[in-house]
C-alpha cells in the first residue's frame, strides 16, 4: 500500500492528482514504447492496490510518447532467459496488476495512441472504458514472436471481440484501427481529436458519481461476470441493497422527486 507522498517516487509511472479526485496516470517509458518490464508490472499493482484507498474518484491511464503500449518488454524478456516456472510467476504479477484494476472499484479510463498491442492491449482491457484516435492501432503479435499471451487476453480480449476474432489477430498478426476497431469491441470510443481529451472528459464525468455506485460499476459487474446467472442475479440484489440505500443517494433522489434534477435527453 502506497502513501500519497510515495505516488512521487514511482519511476516507470507518473501520477497527476487532481482536486476533482481524477488521476492521470501515465506509463513513462516513451524510449521503450511504454513496455512492461517486470519493474513497471509492480509499481502497476502498487498503484492499483492503493488508489482506491488513497481517495482516487476515477484514472485516465495513458502511455507518455506517441505509443501506449509495445507490450511484454521482449529485450527484459530475451535477456532473463526465464525458466517456465520464472516466466509464470511474471505472468501471475501481471494477473496481480490488471485484476487490481479491473476489479478494484475505480472507474479506469484508456487513453489509447499509438499502438495497443501484445500487453499493451492486455493492459488496455483490464480498464473499464477503451478511448482511441486517430493514430491508434489493435494487435496481438505474440503469433509471430513465437510467444502466447500471458496477461489475460485470453480472458478480456477474448471477451471484447469475441474468440474468432482473437484466434485470427494471434494467427495472422491482423492489426484493426479506425471505426472497425470500435465495431468490434476494442475500443468503446473514437475521436478525431486527443483520446486523452476524451478520456479526460469522461473520468470527470464518472468523477461526479457517487463513489459506492462506481465501486459497485467497476467491480461488481466484472465479479458476477465470473458467476453463473442464478448466483450472479442474487449477488446484484445484495450490491443494489447496499448501493441503492447509501445515505448519500438520498439527496440525488429527492432532487429528483423535486423535478430539480436534471433530466435524461438525448443530447446529455
Ligand atoms: C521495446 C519494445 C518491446 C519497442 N520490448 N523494447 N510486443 C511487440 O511485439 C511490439 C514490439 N514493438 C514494436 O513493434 C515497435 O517497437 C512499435 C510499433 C511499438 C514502435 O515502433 P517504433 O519504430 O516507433 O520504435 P522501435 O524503433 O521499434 O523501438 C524503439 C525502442 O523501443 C527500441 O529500443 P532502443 O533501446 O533500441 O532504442 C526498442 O527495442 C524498444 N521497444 N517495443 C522491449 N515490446 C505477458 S505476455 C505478453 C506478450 C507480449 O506482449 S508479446 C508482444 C510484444
Amino acid at each position: 500500500m502506497l502513501t500519497l507522498d510515495q505516488l512521487s517516487e514511482l519511476k516507470n509511472l507518473v501520477v497527476e492528482r487532481h482536486e476533482d479526485g481524477v488521476w492521470i496516470v501515465r506509463l513513462n517509458r516513451p524510449n521503450k514504447r511504454n513496455a512492461l518490464d517486470i519493474a513497471t508490472i509492480d509499481e502497476l499493482v502498487d498503484l492499483f492496490s492503493s488508489a482506491p484507498r488513497l481517495g482516487a474518484a476515477a484514472i485516465v491511464l495513458t502511455g507518455e510518447g506517441d505509443h501506449f503500449c509495445a507490450g511484454l518488454d521482449l529485450v527484459e524478456h530475451h535477456q532473463a532467459d526465464r525458466s517456465p516456472a520464472d516466466f509464470m510467476h511474471v505472468c501471475l504479477r501481471w494477473h496481480e496488476a490488471f485484476n487490481k484494476m479491473e476489479y478494484g472499484g475505480v472507474p479506469v479510463i484508456a487513453a489509447l495512441t499509438g499502438a495497443v498491442v501484445g500487453g499493451g492491449l492486455e493492459l488496455a482491457s483490464a480498464a473499464h472504458i477503451r478511448v482511441a484516435d486517430a493514430s491508434t492501432y489493435f494487435a496481438l503479435p505474440e503469433g509471430q514472436r513465437g510467444l502466447f499471451t500471458g496477461g489475460g487476453a485470453t480472458i478480456r480480449v477474448a471477451d471484447l471481440v469475441g474468440k474468432a476474432r482473437m484466434v485470427d489477430m494471434m494467427l495472422t498478426g491482423r492489426v484493426y484501427q479506425g471505426q472497425e476497431a470500435v465495431e468490434i469491441g476494442l475500443a468503446q470510443y473514437r475521436v478525431e481529436g486527443s483520446s486523452f481529451d476524451k478520456a479526460l472528459d469522461l473520468a470527470r464525468r464518472a468523477a461526479e458519481n457517487l463513489p459506492l455506485t462506481n465501486f459497485a460499476i467497476c467491480s461488481a459487474i466484472s465479479h458476477m461476470q465470473n458467476m453463473s446467472p442464478l448466483d450472479a442475479a442474487y449477488a446484484e440484489s445484495v450490491v443494489a441493497g447496499v448501493v441503492n440505500t447509501q445515505t448519500d443517494a438520498r439527496a440525488r433522489l429527492e432532487a429528483f422527486a423535486n423535478k430539480t434534477a436534471a433530466r435524461i435527453r438525448p443530447d446529455s
